[in-house]
């Protein structure tokens, strides 16, 4: 299910139209994440406070994000492009590969509430299978 050329071009425009919001989209889809997995919590557990718009939340939604968009400038290899943060996540932080999936998700859910009308379903596919893609790429240091 890898990206099409075609899949790229629409990931690519969309970024262009939703980036000035990326921060306001990270820090809703990992307030969703931490509320709507709870389980996801223990990674944050040196967190003061990990509810939805808490300063924390915020900014590491801002980081994350900063990754996602490291990942479309890198779209046609991901997983060289994510080597350093799948080092990381797998190594360091030991963060389970499953919750990659999870916060995808919420990422996507966030972009079709945020932009109801550029979501449109050729975006949505092209999205998906990005965000499976950086899912699956920050997996791979841990093979
Ligand atoms: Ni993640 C730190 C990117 C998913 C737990 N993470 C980062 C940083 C980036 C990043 C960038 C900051 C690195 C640095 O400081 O050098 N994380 C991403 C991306 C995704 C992702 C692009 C998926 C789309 N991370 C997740 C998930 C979890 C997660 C799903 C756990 C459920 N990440 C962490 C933790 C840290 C982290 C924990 C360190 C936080 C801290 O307090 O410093």
């Amino acid at each position: 299910m890898s990206l099409t050329e075609k899949d790229k071009a629409a990931v690519r425009a969309i970024w262009a139209k939703i980036s000035k919001s990326v921060d306001a989209i990270g820090a809703d889809a990992l307030g969703r994440m931490l509320t709507v997995y709870p389980e996801t919590k223990i990674y944050f557990s040196h967190w003061p406070d990990l509810s939805v718009g808490s300063s924390p939340v915020k900014a590491h939604g801002k980081k994350i994000m900063g990754g996602v968009s490291l990942a479309v400038a890198k779209i046609d290899d991901l997983t060289k492009g994510l080597l350093e943060l799948s080092e990381l996540h797998a190594f360091q932080l030991r963060v389970d590969p499953s919750n990659f999936k999870l916060l995808s998700h919420c990422i996507l859910v966030v972009i079709a509430s945020m932009f109801p009308k550029e979501f449109t379903p050729e975006i949505h596919v092209a999205l998906d299978k990005f965000l499976n893609g950086v899912a699956l790429s920050l997996s791979d240091k841990y093979r």
